[in-house]
C-alpha cells in the first residue's frame, strides 16, 4: 500500500506544475461549457474563494461590480491571497495560485472549503480565460498588485502602498475568443449571491451593475439564514404552520442545519447544500433527513394516538407539501452522480439523521398543536395515495367497467375521432337538457352532473370512487384515474373537456370541485391542455327584436348606452342559471365554437403546478402571473 502512495505524490506534483495552456485549449473541460453558464462560472470560482474565507471566519463582506467596460470586480475582506515567496516553487504564492492549474486555492487544509468543490478548477482558470486579470491584495499593512493577460503575467507582483485593511480585489475581463457570450447577467449573478447570503447569514453581498445610466444595486444579507430561505421559497404558498421549523447541530465535524415548512401544496420541495454547493441529485444527507422526518413524525403520531387503525403511511406522505432547505458542511465531500451533485459520504447520513430526529422530536413535544396539524396533513396525503392505489385497481377493472357501458346520463356525440370531440360537463339536469337540445350532436357530448360533486380534497378515499358523479366522469372520459403511471391519456374519448357551470357562487364552487378532481387525479388532462371552462353570459338585453348578451356589468352598461341612443323600451334580464337559457341561446353564447369563449386550464410548469392550482381556484390573474415570473426566474439558478 505504501508503495502506491509514492507515484501518486509524484503525479500530484506534476499536476501542480501544469500551465494554463491546457485550460485555454479545452476550456469546457474545466468550466463545463463556454456559454452563458460557463461565463458565470468564472464569477462563482472567484466568489467561492471569498466564501471559503467567510467559512473560516475571516470574511463577512463581498462586493461585485459589473463594470461598463465588460469586466467584473469582485472584492472581499478576507485574509488576502498570500504574497510571500513559496518555499518549494520560489515564486510569490499569489502567482502560484493564479498561474498554476490545480495549485488548489489553499495550502492550509481548510476544512469545509467550497472552492475546488464542484468543478474543482480554482481561480487560475479564471485567469487563463481572461484577456485582462488584475489582482489587488491588502495584507499585513501593504497593498500589492499584479496583472495578467490570458493567464500570463504582465505586471509582476509589486507593493503600491500601505493599508490597514485586508482582503482581495480581482477584476477580470473574459476573453471573447473563448466565450460565445461575454455579457454578464445581473439576474444570474443575483440568484447565486442571494443563495449564498441565505446559506451564510454572517455575510453581506453587494451586487452592482453600473453598465446602464441608472445602475442596478442589490444587497443580500439574511439574518435568518435558511429560515429566511424557506420563507422566500414559500412566498407564494399558504403555510400550514406559522413559522418554519429550524434544527441544527454538529456530529463528528459535520455541522447540520435544516429549515422546513409545511404548506398546503402537494409537492415536496427540497433544496440541499453541501459546503454551499447545491446538491441537486441529493445523496446521503437527504437520505438521513428523510429517515429522521419519517421516524420522528411516525413515533409522535403513534404515541399520541393520532394515527389510528391500520392505515399505511409511506415516507412520501410525510413530505407532501414540505419545503425544506438542508445545509451541511463536510470536511472532505465526495460528489457523485451524473452532474457530480450527489453526496456520497456514508457517514453523513447518520449525522443528519441524528440531529434532525432529536431536534424534531423535541419540537413536536413542545408544540403539540402544530404537531397535530402536521400529522393531519400527513394522514391526508396517505389517504390520497391510498385513493391512487384504489384507482389503479379500478383501472385494472376498467374492462369490466367498460362492459357496463357509458354512463346513462351521457348524451354521447356521433363521431368517433377524439381529437374532434368535446364533452360538456354541465351543472344540473335542466341545464343538461338545454345543452343536449342546443348542441351540435356530431362532435359535442353532454354529461349532466347533479348538484355538487364530492370535494375530493376532503372526502375519504372510498367515498370518492363510490361517488356516482365521479364514476360517470371516469367512465365517460375513458382514461382511468390516478397518478401518471396509471393514467392512459391515449384512451381519452374527448380532446376538449369543457366545464360549464352557472355564473354564480354555486357554479364556481362546482367548477372548483371538478378542477380539484382533475388536478389531483387526472393531472395529465390539464397538462395536455384538454380542460376548459365555458363562459356563459350573465345578462340578456333585449330591445324589440334585437338581443345582446353581456358577460359582466361593464359590458352590460356599454350595451345599454349604445342602445339608448336609438330607442327607449329595453329589457335587461340576469340569467340566474344555465337552465334559464333556451337551447338556441345556450348554443349561441356558450357552445358554438364560432362565437363562444373558452378559458383553457393550463399547468405552466410542474414546479408551479400546485401553486397555480390554488391561484386558479381563487380566480386571481395577477398573482398568477407574478408567481410564474418569479418562479421561472428562480429556475435560472441552474443556468
Ligand atoms: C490561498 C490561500 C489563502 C487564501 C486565498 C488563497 C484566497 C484566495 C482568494 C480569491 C479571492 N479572495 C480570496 N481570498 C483568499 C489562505 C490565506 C492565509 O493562510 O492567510
Amino acid at each position: 500500500m505504501s508503495q502506491t502512495s509514492k507515484p501518486e505524490y509524484k503525479a500530484s506534483n506534476i499536476q501542480v506544475l501544469e500551465g494554463l495552456e491546457a485550460v485555454r485549449k479545452r476550456p469546457s473541460m474545466y468550466i463545463g461549457d463556454t456559454s452563458t453558464r460557463g461565463l458565470h462560472h468564472l464569477i462563482n470560482e472567484v466568489v467561492d474563494n471569498s466564501i471559503d474565507e467567510a467559512l473560516g471566519g475571516y470574511c463577512d463582506y463581498i462586493s461585485l461590480t459589473i463594470n461598463s467596460d465588460g469586466s467584473i470586480t469582485i472584492m472581499d475582506n478576507g485574509r488576502g491571497i498570500p504574497v510571500d515567496i513559496h518555499k518549494k516553487f520560489g515564486i510569490p504564492a499569489v502567482e502560484l495560485v493564479l498561474t498554476k492549474l490545480h495549485a488548489g486555492g489553499k495550502f492550509d487544509k481548510d476544512s469545509y472549503k467550497v472552492s475546488g468543490g464542484l468543478h474543482g478548477v480554482g481561480v487560475s482558470c479564471v485567469n487563463a480565460l481572461s484577456k485582462i486579470f488584475d489582482v489587488e491584495i491588502h495584507r499585513d499593512g501593504d497593498i500589492h498588485v499584479m496583472s495578467f493577460a490570458f493567464g500570463k503575467t504582465t505586471q509582476p507582483l509589486k507593493k503600491v502602498g500601505s493599508t490597514d485593511k485586508n482582503g482581495t480585489k480581482i477584476t477580470f475581463t473574459p476573453d471573447e475568443t473563448i466565450f460565445q457570450v461575454t455579457e454578464f447577467r445581473f439576474d444570474i449573478i443575483a440568484e447565486r449571491m442571494r443563495e449564498l447570503a441565505f446559506l451564510n447569514p454572517e455575510i453581506t453581498v453587494e451586487l452592482e451593475d453600473v453598465r446602464e445610466e441608472e445602475p442596478l444595486k442589490e444587497v443580500f444579507h439574511y439574518e435568518g439564514g435558511i429560515i429566511d430561505f424557506v420563507k422566500y421559497l414559500d412566498e407564494g404558498r399558504e403555510p400550514l404552520v406559522p413559522e418554519p421549523m429550524y434544527f441544527s447541530g454538529e456530529i463528528e465535524n459535520v455541522p447540520v442545519e435544516v429549515a422546513m415548512q409545511y404548506n398546503n401544496s402537494y409537492s415536496e420541495n427540497v433544496h440541499s447544500y453541501v459546503n454551499n454547493i447545491n446538491t441537486h441529485e441529493g445523496g446521503t444527507h437527504i437520505a438521513g433527513f428523510r429517515r429522521a422526518l419519517t421516524r420522528a413524525l411516525k413515533n409522535y403520531g403513534d404515541k399520541n394516538r393520532l394515527i389510528k387503525g391500520k392505515m399505511t403511511i409511506s415516507g412520501e406522505d410525510f413530505r407532501e407539501g414540505l419545503t425544506s432547505v438542508v445545509s451541511i458542511k463536510v470536511p472532505e465531500p465526495q460528489f457523485e452522480g451524473q452532474t457530480k451533485t450527489k453526496l456520497g459520504n456514508s457517514e453523513v447520513q447518520s449525522a443528519v439523521e441524528v440531529v434532525v430526529y432529536e431536534k424534531l422530536n423535541e419540537y413536536l413535544e413542545l408544540n403539540p398543536k402544530i404537531a397535530k396539524t402536521v400529522i393531519d396533513k400527513v394522514l391526508k396525503a396517505a389517504e390520497a395515495r391510498e385513493a391512487a392505489r384504489k384507482a389503479r385497481q379500478l383501472v385494472q377493472r376498467k374492462s369490466a367497467m367498460a362492459g357496463m357501458g357509458l354512463p346513462g346520463k351521457l348524451a354521447d356525440c356521433s363521431i368517433n375521432d377524439p381529437a374532434h370531440c368535446e364533452i360538456y360537463m354541465v351543472e344540473g339536469d335542466s341545464a343538461g337538457g338545454s345543452a343536449k337540445a342546443g348542441r351540435n350532436r356530431s362532435f359535442q357530448a353532454i354529461l349532466p352532473l347533479r348538484g355538487k360533486i364530492l370535494n375530493v380534497e376532503k372526502a375519504r378515499v372510498g367515498k370518492i370512487l363510490e361517488n356516482n358523479e365521479i364514476k360517470a366522469i371516469i367512465t365517460a372520459l375513458g382514461v382511468g384515474v390516478g397518478f401518471i403511471e396509471d393514467f392512459d391519456i391515449t384512451n381519452l374519448r374527448y380532446h376538449k373537456i369543457i366545464v360549464m357551470t352557472d355564473a354564480d357562487v354555486d357554479g364556481s364552487h362546482i367548477r372548483t370541485l371538478l378542477l380539484t378532481f382533475f388536478y389531483r387525479y387526472m393531472q395529465p388532462l390539464i397538462e395536455g391542455g384538454h380542460v376548459y371552462i365555458a363562459t356563459p353570459p350573465l345578462y340578456k338585453i333585449t330591445q324589440g327584436n334585437k338581443m345582446d348578451y353581456a358577460w359582466d356589468d361593464d359590458s352590460r352598461d356599454q350595451i345599454l348606452k349604445n342602445m339608448k341612443k336609438t330607442t327607449r323600451k329595453i329589457d335587461v334580464s340576469r340569467y340566474k342559471g344555465l337552465g334559464e337559457m333556451n337551447p338556441e341561446q345556450l348554443w349561441e353564447t356558450t357552445m358554438n365554437p364560432e362565437t363562444r369563449t373558452l378559458q383553457q386550464v393550463t399547468v405552466e410548469s410542474a414546479a408551479a403546478a400546485d401553486k397555480l392550482f390554488t391561484v386558479l381556484m381563487g380566480d386571481m390573474v395577477e398573482p398568477r402571473r407574478a408567481f410564474i415570473e418569479r418562479n421561472s426566474k428562480y429556475a435560472n439558478l441552474d443556468i
